[in-house]
């Protein structure tokens, strides 16, 4: 056992409030901290918001707030989120507080006078949504599937190819480890290079094979925004132009400056020794060579030592694709925290929260084989709580407790054990804890639900219902209940790095006070030992996981549709028709508005000018027009807005023919939430104007106008 545990999660962006993608980072951190703290390691458990660079920037822009204060309304927002679900971390790190600023400046300073660090320039790719350089030609797919952006700037550059050798032969030796195997061989094989590509190889002192020089530099400064941590002197003084420092640079170096890397204070230094470092970093998979080529470098390049593990996680999808911000087809945490909580209607607010946590967290950790994708659905979450909480662990609580309430008045029968669990038990003990210890979370509480349909059958082979009616059976049906209490309680304690609110309950209802207590206390650590002590009773017995019926999922469901801004049916409008971003209800022509005298005067709401500046709409000029099988009403256009191009649907196929489009000049909002159509997705509406069901026309400009002029 370590005598230390340093865990982190990813920080994650401050662009958009919290899903379930990123609580599910979250909670399989926050389940490991948990059993590494009642195993008695000094464990430490970092999380925090990743807030600077051109994403944000542009995020803030586009909801017409200065950075910092958007930065600080999502960062709560994730805070508070992690309250709600009671995350034991030990800090939550944000990198604009100041003490991180001064650790990324010290690292870039070091590096810099190391030599590691030169003033170049750059002109290539950038995508923007992964904050990431891509090599390729112009309109080159970036990562996120849109055309990346061409920048041309001077930059600082990292000395990361000197480090290609060096990086694969500690991946290869497991020095640096990467877990699953399939990212492990994803980074080696990018670290090698294309060993097809005729170019001359190597061999590395592993014995692997690569092409040397395929590891390029890397920019580590931009000039184009300011919105992130200056470079510092002297390296600053190097250049005339203002340099930040790159995103990610800044971002992988949290993980040294939460625990005091750039502090001046004693405690700083002694924290910064005793935590670095780090045990493990959870990531997801997109963001695997951030961890496992450019931050061990940087690391190496400092004389730093590394990481010793970077777990990498698969996708939560939703409606098969990649749950994230900018595709928008998201899932709430608090959706779940919300309907589960209301299964518990006399709980305390605070309970209803922790309660929905630990059901998220159950279905999270056991239903997605850590490492591979997994779709996420409100009925397969449903599905999985009746079946294993609800039915599975509650049921067995629920009918030995009230068995002994009622047969021994609420003490635990004092009689001897049954041996018959004890093999099942032994086996579980171990592949609980190695599971989780390994991060294997399904396996791990795949084994305590066996454990529990093991007592369960236990419970119906040996009938104490039919012993209970029979006074000479008393010492059978004590040993019954005894057997099965002991194996719940071992039960409970093995799951209570994943449901620890539920377990809590679970330890009252058995009598044995406080879990955390005893966690802290490190009785749950061996758990062959202790158990029941003589007189022990019972505690107040309550349902601990109230079957759930379907009209959960529509709770939820209706929840995370919630409706299109108020457009109400009988207003009579000459408004700025969504039209794309209603494709599947795109007006028909009804007789009664075409019969309509006049446009009456609206009455929507008033605004400020702040409100309307929200909404950013451009001049786009229309590249591609065409119809998509299968959809009536869609267009998808392929738009030019002069500083990219865009891929956008609109619900127009009866009112324009496609060939009429290409080239036409239109107005688009361009900072609207991409969502998806017919699986296709759309960045953006085109705007159009009708008068309530009316056919609509497409906004033109009568003077000659550039392509990517603001409308305002
Ligand atoms: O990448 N499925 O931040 P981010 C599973 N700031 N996990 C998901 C997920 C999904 N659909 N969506 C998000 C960043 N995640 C950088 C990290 S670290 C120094 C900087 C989780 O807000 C997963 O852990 O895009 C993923 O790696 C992370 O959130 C990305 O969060």
């Amino acid at each position: 056992m370590p005598d230390k545990f340093y865990l982190t999660t990813p920080i994650y962006y401050v662009n958009a409030r919290p899903h379930i993608g990123h609580a599910y980072t979250t909670v399989a951190a926050d389940t490991l901290a948990r059993q590494q703290r009642l195993l008695g390691a000094d464990t430490y458990f970092l999380t925090g918001t990743d807030e600077h660079g051109q994403k944000i920037g542009r995020s803030a822009a586009a909801a017409g707030v200065e950075p910092q204060q958007f930065a600080d309304e999502v960062s709560g927002s994730f805070q508070a989120l992690w309250k709600r679900m009671g995350i034991s971390y030990d800090q939550f790190i944000r990198t604009t507080d100041a003490k991180h600023k001064r650790g990324v400046q010290k690292l870039f300073a070091d590096l810099y006078a190391k030599g590691e660090i030169y003033l170049s320039s750059y002109t290539g790719q950038y995508c923007v949504s992964e904050e990431m350089f891509v090599e390729g030609p112009p309109g080159t797919i970036g990562p996120d599937g849109r055309p990346t952006e061409t920048v041309t700037e001077e930059n600082f550059f990292f000395r990361l190819s000197v480090y290609q050798k060096q990086l694969i032969d500690l991946i290869e030796s497991n020095q640096l480890a990467i877990q699953p195997e399939a990212r492990k061989n994803e980074v080696l094989s990018f670290l090698r290079g294309d060993l097809n590509s005729g170019a001359e190889t190597s061999l590395s002192d592993t014995g692997a094979q690569y092409v040397p020089g395929a590891l390029k530099d890397l920019s580590v400064s931009r000039t184009s925004f300011d919105w992130g941590i200056p470079v510092p002197e002297p390296a600053a003084s190097a250049t005339t132009q203002k340099h930040v420092i790159y995103v990610w640079l800044d971002a992988l170096a949290n993980y040294m400056t939460a625990i005091g890397y750039g502090g001046d204070t004693a405690e700083d230094a002694e924290m910064f020794a005793r935590l670095w470092p780090a045990d493990l970093h959870f990531v997801g998979k997109e963001i695997v060579r951030f961890h496992c080529v450019y931050w061990p470098a940087f690391l190496l390049a400092a004389g730093l030592p590394l990481p010793k593990k970077i777990v990498a996680h698969g996708w939560l999808l939703f409606e098969e694709s990649k749950m994230s911000k900018s595709r928008g087809n998201i899932v709430r945490a608090e959706t779940i925290l919300n309907a589960f909580g209301s299964l518990k209607p006399d709980a305390p607010k605070r309970e209803q929260d922790l309660f929905g946590a630990d059901v998220l967290r159950y279905f999270l950790l056991r239903e997605i084989p850590f490492g591979q994708d997994g779709s996420f659905s409100f009925d397969a979450l449903l599905a999985r709580y009746n079946s294993d909480l609800a039915n599975g662990y509650g049921n067995l609580v629920s009918r030995t407790l009230s068995m002994i309430a009622q047969n021994f008045d609420g003490g635990i029968p004092e009689s001897g054990l049954s041996t018959e669990l004890t093999g099942v038990i032994t086996d579980v003990m171990g592949t609980v804890r190695a599971g989780i210890g390994s991060q294997e979370f399904t396996v791990a509480v795949q084994a305590a639900a066996a454990l529990i349909g093991a007592t369960d059958g236990y419970l119906t082979a040996n009938a104490p219902w039919k012993l209970a009616k029979d006074p000479a059976q008393r010492d059978g049906l004590a040993t019954v209940l005894r057997t099965a209490a002991k194996s719940i309680r071992i039960v409970t304690a093995l799951l209570y790095p994943v449901l620890p609110y539920s377990t809590a309950q679970v330890w009252q209802q058995l009598g044995l006070g406080s879990i955390e207590r005893a966690a802290e206390g490190g009785e749950l650590r061996d758990l062959t030992h202790g158990g029941f002590a003589a007189g022990s009773r019972i505690g107040t017995l309550a349902p601990i996981f109230p079957r759930a019926d379907k009209e959960l999922i529509t709770q939820m469901n209706e929840a995370e549709q919630k409706p299109a801004p108020a457009q109400p049916d009988d207003q009579p409008e000459q408004k700025l028709a969504p039209i794309s971003d209603s494709t599947e209800a795109v007006p028909e022509s009804s007789p009664a508005s075409e019969a309509a005298p006049a446009v009456a005067k609206p009455d929507t709401p008033e605004i400020t000018i702040d409100d309307f500046l929200k909404v950013d709409l451009r001049v786009a000029r229309v590249l591609v027009a065409e119809r998509i099988p299968k959809a009536d009403k869609l267009l998808r256009l392929e738009v030019d807005l002069g500083y990219e191009k865009r891929q956008i649907l609109a619900g127009i196929a009866q009112f324009y023919e496609p060939e009429k489009l290409v080239g036409r000049k239109v107005a688009i909002v361009a900072n609207l939430a991409p969502r998806k159509m017919r699986g296709l997705e759309s960045q953006g509406m085109i705007v159009a104007a009708s008068v309530g069901d009316g056919n609509p026309a497409l906004v033109s400009f009568l003077e000659d106008i550039e392509i990517g002029a603001r409308l305002r």
